[in-house]
């Protein structure tokens, strides 16, 4: 059932749905219940966004042209029905969605707000490494999540945004991409996503959580900057054809509110299930790299708390909270 026209953006979901045919001025001003001009008025804002929209006479007003952007009506029309998406927050270009994302949650942004950009001049990975997110060519945005629990649950939050990540990629795209623990996918060893996951909590109760997602989508291999060249991948490369970063972003948002909402109510079990069926983490060699020391051993498993097990080499298991691992096998 198509959703009543009242405003821009339901506007723009009924000339998406509308697959070429012209849509009457009249018709459409009145079943929103405003004047012809106020829907010109909508028409023109949507032009000015880039949206390329022809006047039909005495028909109404066809689609022509979708621009590449990853606007609030592409995203929302996208989304359908969904109620996860409560804001949506899209730049041009910044330095970085991360920070947007955190003044915004500190000033009650509600559960479901999206900070997505085209562009990052300024992206950021963990450790304040660099994450290169180059102009209207991938998905750049942070989720911000306010869930009642306790702040050491928190990190699960990763491996459920790296489920909805692969979840969206193979629905969308019909391309399968693996989990690396705990932030990577890789789609044939390569790096197609990461995910930073930052807090603002207090001792006993987390505030917000921030998920920052970042996915190459419509990359070539020539894109990538020099340092990424062997280590980088997008999902067009492997999908062999231009994927609507749009559609894709909207896919993972929807993933991602329903695998929240099911990691809530019913706890970690399945989730853990749907994560260990992606992941190339499981039962290889792995080298994890911490911040003081660097161990090797067979990754066993995930704790219910999202902590990696690994069966060191003396037959000592260790949980590993944070670290970058590298596939030995
Ligand atoms: C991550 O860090 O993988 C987390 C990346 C999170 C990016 C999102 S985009 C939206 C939001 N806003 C931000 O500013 N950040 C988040 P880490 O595991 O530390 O990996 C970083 C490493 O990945 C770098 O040192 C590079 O080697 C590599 N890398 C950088 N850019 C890449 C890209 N576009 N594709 C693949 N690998 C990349």
């Amino acid at each position: 059932m198509e959703s009543k026209v009242k405003d821009k953006e339901s506007l723009l979901a009924r000339l998406l749905g509308a697959g070429g045919e012209p849509l009457s001025g009249q018709a459409l001003a009145d079943e929103a219940g405003v004047s012809r001009t106020a829907v010109w008025k909508w028409i023109k804002e949507l032009e000015e966004e880039g949206y390329t929209i022809r006047p039909v006479r005495k028909k109404g007003y066809v689609l022509e042209g979708v621009p590449d952007i990853v606007s609030p009506e592409l995203l929302r029309s996208h989304l359908g029905d969904d109620r996860f998406v409560s804001r949506i927050l899209h730049f041009p270009t910044v330095e970085s969605t991360m920070p947007i994302a955190h003044k915004e949650a500190q000033e009650e942004a509600p559960h479901g707000t999206v900070v997505i950009a085209d562009e990052q001049t300024s992206g950021k990975g963990r450790l304040a490494r660099p994450w290169d997110s180059a102009a209207g060519k991938g998905i750049w945005m942070s989720v911000i999540l306010k869930p009642d629990i306790p702040p050491h649950r928190a990190p699960q939050f990763t491996l459920i945004a790296a489920v909805a990540v692969s979840n969206a990629i193979r629905e969308e795209a019909g391309v399968e991409a693996l989990i690396k623990w705990p932030n990577d996918l890789l789609i044939g060893n390569r790096k197609v996503t990461g995910i930073l996951t930052e807090l603002q909590a207090d001792p006993d109760r987390v505030q917000a959580i921030i998920i920052g997602i970042g996915i190459n989508v419509n990359q070539e291999p020539g894109d990538f900057p020099e340092e990424l060249k062997d280590i980088a991948t997008s999902v067009r490369i492997h999908a062999g054809r231009e994927i609507s970063r749009a559609r894709l972003a909207a896919s993972v948002l929807r993933h991602l509110g329903r695998l929240s909402d099911l990691y809530l109510t019913e706890g970690f079990s399945e989730i853990r299930r749907m994560w260990e069926e992606r992941a190339v983490t499981i039962g290889r060699r792995v080298k994890a790299v911490m911040v003081r020391e660097t161990v090797y051993g067979t990754a066993i498993g995930i704790t219910d708390d999202g902590v990696l097990e690994v069966r060191l080499d003396d037959g000592q298991i260790r949980g590993i909270y944070s670290a970058d691992i590298e596939l030995q096998n």
